[in-house]
C-alpha cells in the first residue's frame, strides 16, 4: 500500500484488517436508514436500507456459487438500481467487477469475455442468446439477466437469499474492478484497479470537491465508465448523499431537476445539450452548488456560455480508467498553490493531493513549467497492471513507477495542467473512446479495400467524431455508405464513423506513413455548425 494509504481506512473508521471498498461506502450510509438513498427518473424511491439489504441478497447468491477466489463478474446491462446493487454486492462479496458499454456487439463481447474469463455474466434479457453462447463458450458457470424494469434471473434468485451478509475482508491491495481501455493500438487492456485504489480518489475527491451534509448529485451518466460508476456513485455514497438517477441523459428533465440538487457530473456533450436548452437559466440552477466535467476535453466557448448562462464555472478535472482521477481544478482555495481558487477554462486544474504528475520530454527529461511534453503520473489512485498482459504492463510504466498516460501537455505557471493533445492514437467522441487501429482492422478486411484511415475531426454535439478515409484496391468498387452500413452491423454504435470517403490516395510522409494531421486538416469543418 502506498504510504498515507492506512489513514484511508481509519478516516471512515475501519480496522486495518478490513479494506474492502463496499464497507468503507457502507460506513458513510446515513444513521437513518429509511432516507431515500436513489430517486429515479420514473418516479421510485430506493431507501439506503434497500441498498443494504439487496446488496447483501445479491452478496449471498453469489457467494453461494461457490466461486473461485478473484472471480470476475462481468455485467452488460441497461443502467438501473438493481445493476448498481449488483455493483455493490460484487464488492461485498469480495469478487471483481468487471462493466461492460451496452452498445458492445457481439464480436467485441466475444473479446472481452474471452479475455476475463468470468466466472458469472450477467445481461439484460434480450441479449441473453447470443451473450450465453459466448459466455458459456469460454466456460462461464453462470449466465444471469437482469432487466431495466426490475425483472431477470438474478433478482428472482436473489429473492430467496438472507439480507444479512457479512462483508468479504479484504486488502488494500486486492483487485475490485476491471475496466477494459486501450492506450495505445492493438487489443483492449484490461486496467486493474484495487480496493485501495478506489476508496484513495474517493476520499480524496470528498474533500477536494467539498461534497457536503444535504448534498444531492444528478447522476444522468452510464454505469459501464469510470466516470459514471466511480467517480459520481462512489462521490455520491461516500459522502452519504442522495442520488436523482436518470436512465438516460435527458436535458430537460436534468434541467427540471436542478432545484432539489446541489452537484452535476458530465461528458462537455452533456453541458452542450443542456445550453441548447431554453429552460437552462439562473432561476434553475438557484440551489446548485456544483458543476462537474470531465472524460474529454471542455471547449472553452462551452466553458464561457455556461458561466454566462447560470453564474457557475464548471470544474473540469481529469482522469482515466487506469487511474481513475488525476487532477482537478479547484472548488475551494487550494493551500498547496498559493490559496488559489480559479477555476481556469481550457486547463484541468492541479494535480488531486497525493499524485505525482510530471511532464517529461520523449528523452524522459523532465520539462521546464509552460513546456509541452508527455504527462506521467504516481499515486495510490493509478492501477495495479493489465489483466494478463505483464508486458504491456511494464512498458507503460517507468522504472521510478511512473504511469505514461499518453495524454501531452503542460504545466503552466501557476501550476495548472494544460492538456494539448495525446501520444495515443485515440478519438474521444461524446465522452466514449473510439481507438482508430481498431476500426480500421475491420475496414481493412472488407472486400475491395486497400486501406483505411479513421481520424476525429470536431464536431458540435460530440466535440470530435471519427471519419473514415478510405482507398480501394485496384480495380475494385468501394461504398463509403456500404462500408459504414457493414461496420454498423458488427460494432458499438459510438464506434461508427460519421462519414466514410473513398479517395485515390492518402496523404504520406517520406517514411510512407499516413499523415492524419493532413487528413484532419482537410475535414476539419466538416460539422462546423
Ligand atoms: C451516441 N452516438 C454517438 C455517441 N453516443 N456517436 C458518437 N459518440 C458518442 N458518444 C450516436 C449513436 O451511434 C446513434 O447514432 C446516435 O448517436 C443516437 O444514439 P443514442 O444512444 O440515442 O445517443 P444519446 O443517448 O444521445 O447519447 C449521447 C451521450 C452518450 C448521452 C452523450 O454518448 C453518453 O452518455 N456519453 C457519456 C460517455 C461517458 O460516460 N464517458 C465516460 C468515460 P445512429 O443514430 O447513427 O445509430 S470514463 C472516462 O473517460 C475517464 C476515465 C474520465 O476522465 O472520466
Ligand atoms: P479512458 O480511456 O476512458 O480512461 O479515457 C481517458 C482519457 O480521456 C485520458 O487519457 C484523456 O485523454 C481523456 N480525458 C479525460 N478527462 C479529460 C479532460 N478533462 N480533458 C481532456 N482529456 C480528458
Amino acid at each position: 500500500m502506498e504510504p498515507g494509504g492506512e489513514s484511508l481506512w481509519r478516516k471512515v473508521g475501519l480496522k486495518m484488517s478490513q479494506e474492502n471498498l463496499f464497507a468503507a461506502l457502507h460506513a458513510a450510509f446515513p444513521k437513518n436508514l429509511d432516507t431515500v438513498a436513489v430517486e429515479t427518473d420514473h418516479g421510485l424511491n430506493y431507501t439506503w436500507r434497500d441498498l443494504d439489504r439487496a446488496s447483501a441478497m445479491m452478496a449471498n447468491l453469489l457467494d453461494g456459487l461457490k466461486l473461485p477466489k478473484g472471480s470476475r463478474i462481468a455485467v452488460q446491462v441497461e443502467k438501473s438500481v438493481e445493476a448498481l446493487m449488483l455493483y455493490l454486492a460484487t464488492l461485498r462479496a469480495g469478487y471483481v467487477f468487471l462493466p461492460l458499454n451496452t452498445a458492445y456487439q457481439s464480436a467485441e463481447i466475444d473479446y472481452f469475455i474471452g479475455n476475463a474469463e468470468p466466472a458469472v455474466v450477467v445481461c439484460s434479457n434480450a441479449n441473453f442468446g447470443w451473450v450465453s453462447k459466448i459466455a458459456f463458450k469460454a466456460g462461464t458457470k453462470h449466465v444471469f439477466t437482469l432487466n431495466d424494469d426490475r425483472t431477470g434471473t438474478l433478482l428472482e434468485r436473489t429473492a430467496h437469499q438472507s439480507d444479512q451478509h457479512k462483508t468479504a475482508v479484504k486488502k488494500a491491495d486486492d483487485l475490485a474492478a476491471i475496466l477494459y481501455t486501450s492506450g495505445t493500438t492493438g487489443r483492449s487492456k484490461g486496467a486493474m484497479l484495487t480496493h485501495g485504489n478506489m476508496l484513495s480518489n474517493a476520499q480524496t475527491l470528498k474533500s477536494y470537491w467539498g461534497w457536503k451534509k444535504g448534498d444531492v448529485l444528478i447522476h444522468a451518466l452510464p454505469i459501464f465508465h469510470v466516470h459514471g460508476l466511480f467517480v459520481a456513485i462512489h462521490g455520491a455514497l461516500i459522502n452519504g448523499s442522495k442520488m436523482i438517477w436518470l436512465a438516460k441523459f435527458d436535458p430537460k428533465f436534468v434541467i427540471a431537476k436542478m432545484p432539489e440538487a446541489t452537484v452535476f457530473m458530465g461528458v462537455p456533450t452533456l453541458y452542450v445539450r443542456m445550453l441548447a436548452e431554453p429552460s437552462l437559466n439562473q432561476q434553475a440552477v438557484r440551489n446548485m452548488r456544483l458543476f462537474i466535467a470531465g472524460s474529454a476535453p471542455l471547449l472553452i466557448e462551452t466553458f464561457t456560455e455556461w458561466q454566462q448562462r447560470t453564474g457557475h464555472t464548471i470544474l473540469e478535472r481529469y482522469g482515466m480508467s487506469e487511474t481513475v482521477m488525476l487532477t482537478s481544478n479547484p472548488y475551494a482555495a487550494d493551500s498547496r498553490h498559493a490559496g488559489q481558487s480559479e477555476r481556469r477554462g481550457g486547463t484541468v486544474g492541479f494535480p488531486l493531493p497525493g499524485v505525482k504528475l510530471r511532464v517529461q520530454g520523449d528523452d524522459g527529461k523532465a520539462l521546464p513549467v509552460g513546456e509541452i511534453g508527455n504527462i506521467l503520473v504516481k499515486g495510490p489512485n493509478v492501477f495495479q497492471a493489465y489483466w494478463r498482459m505483464p508486458e504491456k504492463t511494464k512498458e507503460e510504466f517507468t522504472a521510478e513507477g511512473y504511469f505514461k498516460t499518453g495524454d501531452v501537455g503542460k504545466i503552466d505557471e501557476r501550476g495548472y495542467v494544460v492538456i494539448v493533445g495525446r501520444s495515443k492514437d485515440l478519438i474521444i467522441s461524446g465522452g466514449y473512446n473510439v481507438y482508430p487501429a481498431e476500426i480500421e482492422g475491420y475496414i481493412n478486411e472488407m472486400p475491395g479495400v486497400a486501406e483505411s484511415a479513421l481520424v476525429g475531426v470536431p464536431h458540435p454535439d460530440f466535440g470530435e467524431v471519427g471519419i473514415a478515409v478510405v482507398i480501394a484496391k485496384p480495380g475494385a468498387q468501394v461504398n463509403g455508405d456500404h462500408i459504414v452500413a457493414s461496420l454498423k452491423a458488427q460494432l458499438a454504435n459510438f464506434k461508427i464513423p460519421k462519414r466514410c470517403f473513398v479517395v485515390s490516395e492518402l496523404p504520406r510522409n517520406t517514411m510512407g506513413k499516413v499523415q492524419k494531421n493532413l487528413l484532419r486538416d482537410q475535414h476539419k469543418n466538416l460539422f462546423s455548425a
